[in-house]
């Protein structure tokens, strides 16, 4: 297993002196921020990029994400055009040392939480999903800005954009992922680079939108139907593990064994009545049963990527919700030491 570290680029206020001394550390999951979503990113801000990554020891071996342009979802406009793009990107990436590719095929929103800055008992604040908070959030009014969406849309453009899915159903949907994936990953497998498809967070439809990758039923299907080595995915459990119905100890091993699983994303929640709530990393804290997933990867001799997810922001750290350096770090320290008392 290859612990890595999700870096925003040189903006991001935590430094890669910093990622580096955590301990463990193989390298980090970045992308590129300033391209316009379809394009391809111009190999000169890849070199780059990686150059710095691997100027501070660190790798730069998995990208999240390649964002998918709506047109490719809604399985119109200029989809295949905005898939050749796709292609060139796969292929540029991999000239540059990219083994893994995270992306999502989530309509409009990626993940979705109700409150950023839910206080816990002991202070620390972090983010949470209720269902009753929901209803009150209305995307068609476009004042709405959370964590992992893109914001560059106007009201206007959004509003269309939200009508347009009203001719999308979960059928389509998989369709028009399954037309994707039939595109890339022959280009994939030319160039030695695996795509990790996010599952939907939270798995579950949004404001009425249709979500796909939310249930072992439909990961069966979508790794059938593109039956390669390089479609697989990328397995949050937080976001699978949001919902009940997914048994994530079993998922892990099932997909694991596989070999479908490229990258983990590892976080804890706690499920309540009303929804969920993010917590530290550590089993007590929440729902999920994050040693016994470790101990499955390691017992299925799991040699992917791996990556804390989501922190709590605690010791007076702010900074992009969900993505601080202190908790995400307790959180690679608290794997690894999974992983060293599997070793030892
Ligand atoms: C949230 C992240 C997601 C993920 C994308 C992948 O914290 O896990 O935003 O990066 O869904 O495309």
């Amino acid at each position: 297993m290859k612990m890595t570290f999700r870096w925003y680029g040189i903006d991001d206020k935590i430094k890669l002196e910093y990622i580096r001394q955590i301990p463990n550390m193989y390298g980090v999951v970045t992308a590129i921020y300033d391209v316009p979503v379809g394009n391809v990113w111009p190999e000169e801000k890849i070199a780059n990029l990686k150059n710095i990554c691997n100027e501070n020891g660190l790798t730069m071996e998995v990208i999240e994400s390649v964002p998918v342009h709506e047109d490719i979802k809604l399985g119109s406009g200029k989809r295949d055009e905005y898939i050749d793009n796709y292609c060139q990107n796969i292929r540029n990436l991999a000239k540059y040392g990219v083994k893994c590719i995270c992306y999502n095929f989530m309509p409009v929103f990626d993940w979705t939480r109700t409150q950023l800055d839910k206080i816990a008992v002991d202070g620390s604040t972090s983010l949470v999903y209720y269902a009753d908070q929901l209803k009150n959030m209305d995307p068609r009014t476009g004042d709405l800005n959370l964590p992992g969406w893109d914001a560059s849309y106007k009201k206007e453009e959004l509003i269309s954009l939200l009508d347009k899915y009203k001719e999308i159903d979960e059928e389509k949907m998989f369709e028009n992922l399954i037309y994707f994936l039939k595109r890339i990953i022959p280009v994939c497998e030319e160039c030695g680079v695996n795509m990790a498809i996010h599952p939907d967070d939270p798995p579950w439809s949004i404001f009425n939108l249709p979500r796909i990758i939310t249930c072992e039923k439909n990961i069966d299907r979508m790794l059938k139907e593109v039956d390669s080595p390089c479609n697989g995915l990328t397995f949050c459990v937080g976001s699978l593990g949001a919902s009940k119905n997914n048994d994530i100890v079993r998922l892990v091993d099932k997909y694991s064994k596989m070999g479908r699983i490229h990258f983990m994303h590892i976080r804890n929640v706690k499920l309540v009545e009303n929804g969920f709530e993010e917590t530290a990393h550590a089993q007590s804290y929440g729902s999920m049963d994050i040693v016994n997933i470790v101990k499955t990867l390691y017992k299925n001799n799991f040699d992917g990527y791996i990556r804390p997810d989501h922190g709590r922001m605690i010791w007076g750290e702010t900074g992009k919700p969900g993505y601080g350096l202190f908790d995400r770090a307790l959180g690679a320290v608290y794997i690894n030491g999974i992983i060293d008392s599997l070793k030892y």
